[in-house]
């Protein structure tokens, strides 16, 4: 292991490192300490919905266990944890005073990071949006934006004097283009083009955050986009046009109006203005920030919709098709490390001064690890990470701001619409049992973090 890692050029001094989980995909426990319902319960509990049938109602567990947790990091050598916070465990409803349990539990978390070394970096929203806001209206109603700056406030309050770096929101184009667009994830509506206010609402609400975070203190705040690099299918004119279409819905919609002030143009849509846009909000949404944290995890081949599929349908131009002759991951997902660095050059020429430092939120891959005499021998995995980590290196020396970057995941989790089929992590969960067991890809990880901090 040690040779396999010797020719890795050492990043940056002061280089973050770290690993990730969110709330509803580790906590389990679910109705304890007052916390109330999320879309991803009642998402979850909906037969059907669920490709095995499996709840998050335990998960891996985390909420008892996270000093179990803490001591896996600690043993990691990681210098930032990556979690999130249950809305509803701070705001049962979504909305009135601080549940004080809830907020106990994250101070307990962030007090033992801070005891073991480790910086906490608390995600406001993974997905797990209170079901009561959603029978409101959701991510397609503008006032969810406020309610979610109020609970922004209420977390601040409590945890703003121990959090160095807040990220207000975890990929909102997954919220709009799974959650309302397609319904392959909660809260399952299909509205296809409909969705594009959920779009708006959620940048709405990450700028709003952003201010009530800068009003309680001086913590960094960024959000976390995830990108992909979308290749079309072939250099037909149908497909070129469909790709950058589709770079447009999945890219362009959730970073250029945090970057730039400004909406992609939406005219090959049929739109001349962004659904839900109100005066001032472009200000609100790109007010500053201090990172800009990216996901990475495959690029996406794009076509023409073929006639007769649910794109062509809906009036889209575009569809996703598969590579060919590429390797794949557990999910299926094309392994191409070579489009990670292309995605953070891609992002400092498209936006040059304006973006932020980089964090890499999440990275890694899914395979179906089994523990045998003990251990878990995950090769696939740290060969994902390994050619992840060199195309990063090469966007560093490219030039590229980089400053962090965090496995997904810390442990198996609950992978939403996947149930416990996707297993993310550098540790194994038995979910039976809660058992958690190191894998080799935790080993390695460790070894190259220890490296690279001992040669600076
Ligand atoms: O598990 C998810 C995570 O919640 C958000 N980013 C992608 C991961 C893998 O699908």
């Amino acid at each position: 292991m040690a040779d396999a890692l010797s020719d890795l050029p050492a990043f940056p001094p002061g280089f973050r490192w770290g690993a990730a989980t969110a709330a509803f995909q580790t906590e389990g426990s679910t109705d304890a300490d007052g916390r109330g319902p999320s879309i991803w319960d009642t998402y979850s509990h909906t037969p059907g919905r669920i490709l095995d049938g499996a709840t998050a109602d335990v998960a891996a567990d985390s909420y008892r266990r996270y000093r179990d947790d803490v001591a896996l990091l600690a043993d990691l050598g990681v210098t930032e944890y990556r979690f999130s916070i249950s809305w509803t465990r701070v705001q049962p409803t979504g909305a009135g005073p601080a549940n004080a349990p809830g907020l106990d539990h994250y101070e307990r978390v962030v007090e033992a990071l801070l005891a073991a070394g480790i910086a906490p970096l608390p995600t406001l929203f993974h997905w797990d949006l209170p079901q009561p806001l959603e029978d409101g209206g959701g991510w397609l109603a503008r006032d969810t934006a406020a309610c979610f700056a109020d609970y922004v406030a209420l977390v601040l309050e409590r945890l703003g004097d121990r959090v160095p770096r807040w990220i207000t929101l975890n990929e909102p184009a997954m919220t709009t283009i799974q959650g309302y667009a397609l319904g392959t994830q909660a809260p399952g509506r299909a509205l296809m083009m409909g969705a594009l206010p959920t779009a708006h609402h959620q940048l709405l609400a990450h700028g709003l955050a952003v201010a009530a975070i800068r009003a309680a203190g001086d913590a960094d705040v960024g959000i976390t986009n995830n990108h992909t690099l979308v290749v079309p299918a072939t250099d037909a004119p149908a497909d070129r046009f469909a790709a950058s279409a589709f770079d447009v819905v999945y890219n362009r919609i959730f970073a250029d109006p945090v970057l730039t002030g400004a909406y992609p143009d939406l005219s090959g849509f049929g739109l001349d203005a962004f659904p839900g846009l109100q005066s001032g909000d472009l200000e609100t949404i790109s007010a500053p920030l201090d990172f800009y944290g990216v996901n990475f995890y495959n690029p996406t081949r794009v076509a023409a919709a073929s006639a007769g599929s649910e794109f062509a349908a809906a009036g889209l131009p575009f569809e996703p098709v598969d590579f060919d002759g590429v390797r794949v991951t557990g999910f299926g997902w094309p392994i191409v490390p070579s489009a990670f660095a292309d995605v953070l050059v891609g992002l400092q020429d498209d936006y040059g001064d304006r973006l932020p430092p980089i964090m890499v939120t999440e990275n890694g891959a899914s395979f179906p690890d089994e523990v045998v005499s003990g251990g878990v021998h995950d090769v696939e995995r740290i060969a994902y990470l390994d050619a992840h980590l060199r195309a990063l290196r090469h966007a560093i020396e490219f030039g590229v701001d980089v400053r962090g970057y965090f496995v997904w995941s810390l442990i198996d989790n609950f992978e939403w619409a996947e149930g416990y089929t996707q297993r993310f992590g550098l540790v194994h969960v038995d979910f039976e049992t809660g058992a958690r067991t190191r894998k080799d890809s935790f080993a390695w990880y460790r070894e190259l973090i220890a490296r690279d901090r001992a040669a600076h």
